[in-house]
């Protein structure tokens, strides 16, 4: 209860935390790669390595001591029935392992990485997007995630932000050849000082149609690129005092954004998923798309189910007070469980740290949901994690991403086991033998009312209630870790 509540209070000061994490922060030393030879200015087309000295990352197994290694994510293996790297379709953040700078409320940025120049300039851009290919060439990842603005600088006008996408995606779909594609592209509607009030739910008009324009092209280049889905967190969707707020008009809104959202996809022919993206909180006091299960009624309501499913990310599972199982396992049985933005938060603390997954048990319990819903393709898992500030080594990338795969890949093993083993799923499905009778059926079939079940109550006087055998659920689990 108190760290739910120390977490508010940091909240906002974390409104600006959010929003430097996803700007572009120019200061620092200027830096560029060592054999760049001085061409630092106007240098995209340096085709030099970005990481010297890190090999391809290969599966050594659990007995290796080297950290550029992978002890559990053997890619080609074979797990009930799928190779792992169909189970686990891994991407990169763009925006967090390219763009994140370390900063914070209370400090400027940490990380200077080399082929950085200090500037946002387009041929900054295209420079990062070679270290983008060359990271996912080596770590070997087939998938990348990016936002409009995270890509290609924003212009003056919206004319030349296109401009400048378009330079940046043409290299993007030259260095991506026919291997790699994003898992999903998206528009940023949450720094530029215009979406202040919203995006899609903003009071203003001109910031709708806006926000539409930057959605429009968004999808093209996601098309463009082969991209697989197309997400939607709507970061300033929300309010932060209904005194203010036109709570049914905004959601009005957001619906009839979403329903030309779809229209577009429908027009240009773009096959991916459209995903909406829950989060409680952070940057807005409350986001409509609060949770799992708030999109769904929000889907439903507005007639867009079967247009969008879900994109469940486990750090904002864990702000809506909800642990990830159980916004995974809310999607999957609304049939809306499309993509997994795969991270982790800190239990000490409120607010969306966005760390990678390292904890076993919550992999297991991920990969459960994963296995139950027969994998997440064409969605995947996407890295939304960033380095810690103080982590400042380039090799600390390759480390965070390892780390976080092979946590993974162990849960998909553990999780393997218990679904081979059958204990979990028995005691599960004697718990509710009952319902299996003749009886429980008629109830499931919705045919048993009231006066009958009072007459069955009646003649069967107090039921007996069985145990739920909660530590064997969870000795069984943990025998499989
Ligand atoms: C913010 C967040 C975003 C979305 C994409 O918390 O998760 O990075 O994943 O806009
Ligand atoms: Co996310």
């Amino acid at each position: 209860m108190n760290t739910m509540k120390g977490g508010r209070v940091v909240l906002l000061v974390l409104l600006c935390w959010n929003v430097a994490n996803f700007a572009v922060i120019a200061a620092g030393p200027q830096t560029c790669p060592a054999n760049l030879e001085g061409q630092c200015g106007d240098s995209e087309e340096w085709k030099g390595e970005f990481f010297p000295g890190i090999p391809k990352i290969k599966y050594e197994g659990p007995n290796s001591k080297n950290h550029l290694a992978f002890k559990w994510y053997n890619a080609e293996e074979v797990i009930l029935g799928k190779k792992m790297k169909d189970w686990m379709r891994f991407s990169v953040a763009f925006w967090h392992t390219f763009r994140g700078t370390g900063g914070d409320p209370f400090g400027g940025p940490t990380k200077f990485w080399p082929w950085e120049d200090g500037t946002n300039s387009v041929a900054m851009a295209k420079r990062r997007m070679r270290a983008n290919f060359e990271f996912l060439d080596k770590i070997g990842v087939d998938y990348w995630c990016f936002h409009d603005r995270d890509i290609a600088p924003e212009g003056s006008t919206l004319k030349e932000s296109n401009a400048y996408l378009d330079e940046v995606v043409a290299l993007a779909k030259e260095l991506q050849g026919s291997k790699i594609k994003p898992l999903w592209g998206t528009a940023q509607l949450f720094v530029q000082p215009r979406y202040m009030h919203g995006a899609a739910t903003s009071s203003e008009l001109g910031v709708y149609a806006y926000a539409a324009a930057q959605v429009k092209k968004a999808m093209d280049v996601t098309n463009y690129l082969g991209g697989e889905n197309y997400v939607f967190w709507g970061g300033r969707e929300g309010y932060q005092t209904l005194l203010n707020t036109d709570m049914e008009r905004e959601l009005n809104h957001l619906a009839s954004f979403f329903h030309s959202a779809v229209a577009y996809k429908k027009k240009i022919g773009f096959n991916g998923t459209l995903l909406i993206e829950p989060k409680p909180q952070e940057p807005t006091k409350h986001q409509y798309d609060w949770d799992a299960a708030t999109a769904a009624n929000f889907l439903r309501k507005y007639g867009l189910l079967g247009e969008f499913k879900l994109n469940i990310e486990c750090n904002h599972a864990t702000l809506s007070g909800h642990s990830c199982h159980h916004e995974l396992e809310t999607a999957r049985i609304n049939g809306l469980l499309g993509n997994i933005d795969a991270n982790t938060g800190d239990p000490q603390v409120g607010w969306d740290t966005d760390q990678f997954l390292t904890d076993i048990s919550e992999a297991t319990m991920v990969m459960l949901s994963v296995i139950r819903n027969g994998g997440l393709a064409p969605g995947g898992f996407n890295f939304d994690a960033k380095l810690r500030r103080e982590s400042t080594d380039v090799e600390d990338i390759f480390i965070a991403h390892i780390g976080g795969m092979d946590t993974l890949a162990r849960g998909l093993r553990s999780a393997a086991k218990l679904v081979e083993d059958g204990a979990l799923t028995e005691l599960v499905r004697k718990r509710y033998e009952s319902f299996d009778s003749d009886i429980g059926k008629k109830i499931e079939a919705g045919e048993a009312d009231f006066v009958f079940l009072e007459k069955k109550a009646l003649e069967w006087g107090e039921p007996k209630v069985p145990s739920a055998k909660q530590e064997l659920a969870e000795m069984l689990f943990q025998s499989a870790l």
